[in-house]
């Protein structure tokens, strides 16, 4: 079967990740275009092959399939002023940190010029970028992401999250959420330990491998929280109080911040409160949820 041809794409915006972007565009053989507000981030892409494009514009004119992946809003913002003349027929794909809101507004402004719009959230680093390692979230267009799944795929592994397109960013921030919330554990934990003479560096590799162990453990909470059926759980409500409630008092003796888990232990009262202590800790979602 012959091989489909290549469609020529546009890279906006040579920083970090349109930079690691580009040269995975270059490395799987497709015709890349590349173009940067600041003259001389891409010396080094058009050595490999990229063509130089003097204005964003023209950079894409020169093809279907536009990938933005600058600094934030109103970097797109003021790069679309710049490129919408030329957009109908295009697709843009829209990889800057944003929110909601943002993509949203876009994705009316792109519709507006006869061109589709996917919003994406690169949950990446740019050493990660054409590796299993990251993972990029999509939402918006459905005909441009299936059109352009092969070509997202060469990114990085690609989910999309309906037409809807603020939901690749509502998506990225809930994952943005799970992580700060370990983090932040991790910190804490650290500030604990630290009197007692263990150091950051050493406790990291155990605190990793509780987190491995942790994780296994979302299935379960997503099935009590999913279905509303806390009753079997094997770690309950009352239980957990108590767990949070010493590491609460240890850290106050300790002398330090015990902030971090003061509003789970709220959380974890006020089930016990309503009668649900024999429930599964999962149940304080319940307490979370939209209502
Ligand atoms: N770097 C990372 O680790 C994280 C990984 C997860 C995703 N984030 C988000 O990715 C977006 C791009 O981040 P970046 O790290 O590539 O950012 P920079 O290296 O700072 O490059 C920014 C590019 O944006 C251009 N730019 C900025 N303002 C404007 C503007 N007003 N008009 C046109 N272009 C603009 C900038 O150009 P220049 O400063 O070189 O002229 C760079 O090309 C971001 O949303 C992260 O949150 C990264």
């Amino acid at each position: 079967m012959p091989e489909q041809s290549k469609p020529h794409v546009a890279v906006l915006g040579l920083g970090r990740m349109g930079t690691a972007i580009a040269a995975a565009f270059l490395d799987a053989g497709y015709p890349t275009s590349v173009w940067n507000r600041t003259a001389g981030r891409a010396d080094a892409l058009v050595a490999r092959g990229a063509i130089l494009a003097s204005t964003a514009a023209e950079a894409v004119e020169a093809g279907p399939l536009v990938i933005a992946p600058l600094l934030d809003h109103d970097a797109v913002r003021q790069t679309l002023g710049s490129i919408e003349r030329v957009l109908p027929g295009r697709t843009l794909v829209n990889l800057a940190n944003s929110s909601p809101e943002h993509a949203g507004e876009l994705a009316e402004r792109v519709a507006g010029r006869g061109a589709d719009y996917l919003d994406g959230a690169m949950m990446a680093l740019p050493e990660t970028v054409a590796t299993q390692d990251g993972f990029f979230l999509y939402s918006g267009s459905e005909r441009a992401f299936t059109s352009y799944r092969r070509e997202l795929e060469v990114m990085a592994p690609a989910h999309y999250f309906g037409t809807d397109p603020g939901a690749a960013e509502v998506h990225d921030l809930a994952l943005l959420g799970t992580g700060y919330a370990a983090l932040t554990g991790f910190l804490h934990a650290a500030a604990l330990l630290e009197p007692v003479g263990t150091a950051p560096a050493e406790f990291a590799p155990l605190a990793a491998r509780w987190l491995r162990g942790m994780a296994d453990f979302l299935p379960e909470l997503a099935r009590e929280a999913g279905s509303g059926s806390y009753a079997d759980g094997v770690s309950t409500v009352d239980l957990n109080r108590a767990g949070v409630d010493s590491l609460i008092r240890l850290s106050r003796n300790s002398g330090v911040a015990a902030d971090v888990h003061e509003p789970l232990k709220a959380l974890l009262d006020e089930r016990a409160a309503d009668g649900h202590g024999d429930d599964s800790f999962s149940s304080v979602f319940e307490l979370l949820k939209a209502r």
